[in-house]
Order: C-alpha cells, then sequence, then structure tokens
C-alpha cells in the first residue's frame, strides 16, 4: 500500500497513531486523526502538528472520506466500525502492519504473556554485541514506522509484539521468532485462551525454512507452535527439555545444545537478573543471537552487562535495611507470580488496579502463600483484601492511595524484607498507564523512605 496521494483516517492518537500520522504525511498523503479521549493536551498537540481531527468519539461519517483506516493497538480489531470500513472495501491496517510492509530490515520479534520487554531489550543487546546495528521497538514503547526510513537491508530490526500488534499485521513473517509464554491476558478483548494463543502463533506461523522459531518448550501451548512453523526450530529450557538444537541449562552453566555438540556460554549465577523468569528469558535472547549467528562469548558479554528493564522488578533502592522493589509492568497475575517466586525474604506486597476480566481468587492464594503482608490499592482492592483474608493472610488492608500504600508498606516492613510493588492488573483505574504507575511509586518511595 502507497499512502502517497491517499487519505488516511488514524484512529488514537497516542505514540502508535502519531507515528503513523508522520509516516502518511511524510509519504505525501493526508491524515485525519479520530480519538475517542478529548482533552487539551490532545487538541493542542493536532494543531500544533496542524492535522485534521475529532475528538471525543468516532463514527461511520468519519469513515466517508478516507481512503485506508490506521488503528491504534488499543483500538479493538473487530469494533462494529472497522467491520463497516472492511465491508466498504477500506484496507484496515495499523502502525505495525505498515511497518511490516516497508520494513527493508530482517525482523527478529519477541511475543509471549510475560517477559516481552525484558527480553526484546536482552535480545537487542546481544544482537548489538554481535556487531549488528539494531533498531529496538514494538510494544516496548517506542514506535517504529516513522523511522522506517533509517533502516537497510543489513541493519536488524528487534520488535516486542504484543497481542494486539500481531493480531493487526496481514503478513507477520518473523526471520527470528521468539515466544516466551501464553498464560491467560487481554481475555476482555480476545475472548477466549483459544483465540489468544492462536494470535500468538502468527509469530512463527509465517516463517519461511531460513527463518528461526525460538520457542519456550517448559510452556506447553509454546511448545505445541513447534507444528505450526516451518522454520528452523531453536527451543529453550530451563528444566533441559529441549528438542535437538536448543538452549538450556546444564550442571550450572547455559548451554547451546546441538546433535554434536554442546557449547558453554555462561555460567548462570553470572545472570544478573533475578528470578527463575528471567533465567528463561536470557535463555531466550541466547537462542535468538545463536540464530543471529553471534558468539557465545559476545552473547554472554551481554547478558552480563544487561541492566534490565524500569518498571520490571527494578531495585529502587535499600532504606533502613528494606529493598523496595517496582514492578509495575506486572499488569496481569502471571507476572505477579513469577514476581513472588524471584524473592525468599518476607516480602510485603503492594497489588491491585483495573481487572481485564481474570479471575482474582487464583492471585489471593498466591499471595496469602507467599507473602507476609498485603496492601492493596485500586479497584480490585476490596476483592483482593477480602480474600487474600480468607485464604489466611490477615495482613491484609487497603490503601487509600500509592502514597498511603507506600506509608503503611515503610510502617510494616522489618529489616531484611522486601517491599514490592506488583500490581497484577492494569494501572487504568488511578494512572494514566504503567509507566505513570511506576514512576509515581518510585517517587513516593524516595519522598517516605529516601534519604
Ligand atoms: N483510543 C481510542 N479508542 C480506543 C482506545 C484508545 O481512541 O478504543 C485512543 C486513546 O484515547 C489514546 C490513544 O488511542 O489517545 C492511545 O492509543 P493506544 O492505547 O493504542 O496506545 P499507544 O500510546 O499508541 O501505545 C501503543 C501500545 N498500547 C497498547 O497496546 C494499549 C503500547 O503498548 C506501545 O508501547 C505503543 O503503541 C508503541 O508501539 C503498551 C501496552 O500497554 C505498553 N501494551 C499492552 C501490554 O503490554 O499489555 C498490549
Amino acid at each position: 500500500m502507497k499512502p502517497k496521494g491517499k487519505r488516511a483516517l488514524v484512529i488514537g492518537f497516542g505514540r502508535s497513531g502519531r507515528a503513523a500520522a508522520a509516516y502518511i504525511r511524510a509519504q505525501g498523503g493526508m491524515v485525519k486523526v479520530v480519538d475517542r479521549a478529548d482533552t487539551p493536551e490532545l487538541r493542542t498537540s493536532l494543531q500544533n502538528e496542524g492535522l485534521e481531527h475529532r475528538l471525543g468519539g468516532y463514527s461511520e461519517t468519519d469513515l466517508r472520506d478516507a481512503d485506508l483506516v490506521i488503528v491504534s493497538p488499543g483500538v479493538p480489531w473487530d469494533l462494529p466500525l472497522l467491520e463497516s470500513a472492511r465491508k466498504q472495501g477500506l484496507p484496515v491496517t495499523s502502525e505495525i502492519d505498515l511497518f511490516f510492509q516497508a520494513c527493508p530490515s530482517p525482523i527478529a520479534g519477541i511475543t509471549g504473556t510475560n517477559g516481552k520487554t525484558t527480553t526484546t531489550a536482552l535480545t537487542a543487546e546481544v544482537l548489538r554485541a554481535g556487531g549488528l546495528r539494531v533498531m529496538r521497538g514494538g510494544n516496548i514503547g517506542e514506535p517504529v514506522l516513522d523511522r522506517v526510513d533509517q533502516l537497510g537491508a543489513d541493519d536488524w530490526v528487534v520488535l516486542e509484539l504484543s497481542s494486539f500488534q500481531l493480531e493487526s499485521i496481514e503478513h507477520p513473517r518473523l526471520r527470528i521468532g521468539t515466544v516466551l509464554n501464553v498464560t491467560p491476558d487481554h481475555l476482555d478483548r480476545h475472548r477466549s485462551m483459544e483465540r489468544y494463543a492462536e494470535i500468538k502463533t502468527r509469530a512463527v506461523s509465517f516463517m519461511e525454512p531460513d527463518d528461526h522459531a525460538v520457542l519456550n518448550f517448559d510452556d506447553p501451548t509454546v511448545r505445541a507452535m513447534s507444528l505450526r512453523t516451518r522454520g528452523q526450530l531453536m527451543s529453550f529450557s530451563t528444566a533441559g527439555s529441549v528438542a535437538d538444537a536448543g538452549v538450556t541449562v546444564q550442571s550450572g552453566w547455559i548451554v547451546i545444545r546441538a546433535r554434536d555438540d554442546d557449547r558453554r556460554i555462561m555460567p548462570v549465577d553470572k545472570v544478573p537478573l533475578p528470578g527463575a523468569h528471567n533465567l528463561s528469558n536470557v535463555l531466550a535472547a541466547v537462542g535468538a543471537g545463536a540464530s543471529a549467528g553471534v558468539t557465545g562469548e559476545r552473547m554472554a558479554q551481554a547478558v552480563r552487562d544487561f541492566k534490565g528493564v524500569e518498571h520490571r522488578l527494578e531495585l529502587i533502592g535499600t532504606f533502613r535495611g528494606v529493598r523496595w522493589y517496582n514492578d509495575s509492568k506486572a499488569t496481569n497475575p502471571d507476572s505477579t507470580y513469577k514476581a513472588l517466586d524471584a524473592f525468599t525474604e518476607p516480602l510485603v506486597l503492594i497489588a491491585g488496579g483495573r481487572n481485564k476480566g481474570l479471575d482474582v481468587a487464583p492471585l489471593a492464594k498466591a499471595i496469602a502463600r507467599r507473602a507476609t503482608a498485603l496492601i492493596a490499592i485500586g479497584e480490585t482492592a476490596d476483592e483482593l483484601v477480602q480474600l487474600a483474608r480468607k485464604e489466611g493472610l490477615s495482613a491484609s488492608v487497603l490503601a487509600t492511595d500509592l502514597a498511603d500504600a507506600v506509608r503503611r508498606a515503610a510502617a510494616t516492613a522489618t529489616p531484611g524484607s522486601v517491599v514490592l510493588l506488583s500490581p497484577g492488573f492494569t494501572s487504568f483505574d488511578m494512572f494514566r498507564d504503567y509507566e505513570d504507575r511506576g514512576r509515581r511509586f518510585k517517587a513516593a518511595v524516595m519522598a517516605e523512605v529516601g534519604a
């Protein structure tokens, strides 16, 4: 699809919509932006950009002059308005779909329910350590379409791909496709686990025989994807259950196992990230690096130097003998389970937020089993506290806001323990997004106990 002379209707003016609008204009097309929100910031920024727009909602009339529709990831792909556009023969696309069409470089994509951001950041570092020129982006918070003109055939693109994005790409061929895990998430949008897993499978089902499918064999849903790809299989497993070629752990070392020899990459205890789930993410990045031809030595160096990702089990600091962690990126119960498992110390957990249609009971049970105290925030707070108490965690309390939660945590935690914000739910009930929640948490911690 060549945008020159075309009139694009961009739905949603967030990071993705802005990049799409900039690209269409740079290509000689025309843009109209619509957004369900109507805020002074949006209005000002659209006026400054000189973009035609309509805020506060959208409808059939907005399709009237359009030649194509570009949809932001947060907008449901089966919205009746989009169905109607498709019926009228209008192409319905997305920033990331247009990127796949225009990108001259091989793409390494990372998807899965949890661990995507860390693995994407680490994979980019591993490829860079191998001397490759890498553009990193996607769901990690860095749009790519407005940067596609910086790319050439010798570069690599490392993309974090959400299910929202994968769903919208017509032909998502990845030269290296990594799938980490599939556990319940986004069921409010995708409706069933089957549909959600099917969308994740798209990361490997468009491959050609030269491509590489980097699949987590510890996850049965991901393992089954090996039957759905024409790419070469590079499995990974912390439990040693890899296929003919794979990355695993053996006698305390990360090794790449091949049919005829095993290559030692680095000792497990030199991995700088906490938790078993992070070891799995490292194996995935090593699998992707090996698929791109990076040497073991270079990969080991990249892993050793890796500083982790903001809002992902991020150590804020140790104050009065208590370690404070920001894991605001935990927007579903599964990532909170992983965070709970990453520590052995007494643990004060701050959790709660907006529910995406998931059952709260298993999370409350896991919290009661592992945490010493629960301080609950947000829309799910009441339910979480009640269920955690029922499971035997009497030290479960409600906080009125984040600052109150931090105050209560500081009063509860004893030296040698950990305070962890790992909400298990989305942030949209109280914050702009999880980054906003994480930054406010860090600021509240510093104000309460820092320096
Ligand atoms: N909007 C509408 N109608 C809707 C939904 C949103 O008009 O139905 C408008 C909002 O008012 C807002 C704009 O669209 O003005 C926001 O668009 P968006 O929600 O698609 O967000 P972007 O800022 O464009 O960011 C998107 C991804 N957001 C989502 O998938 C929800 C970002 O992932 C991504 O980093 C960015 O593109 C760049 O690629 C964030 C995310 O939460 C981190 N992802 C989910 C996750 O990780 O669980 C999938």
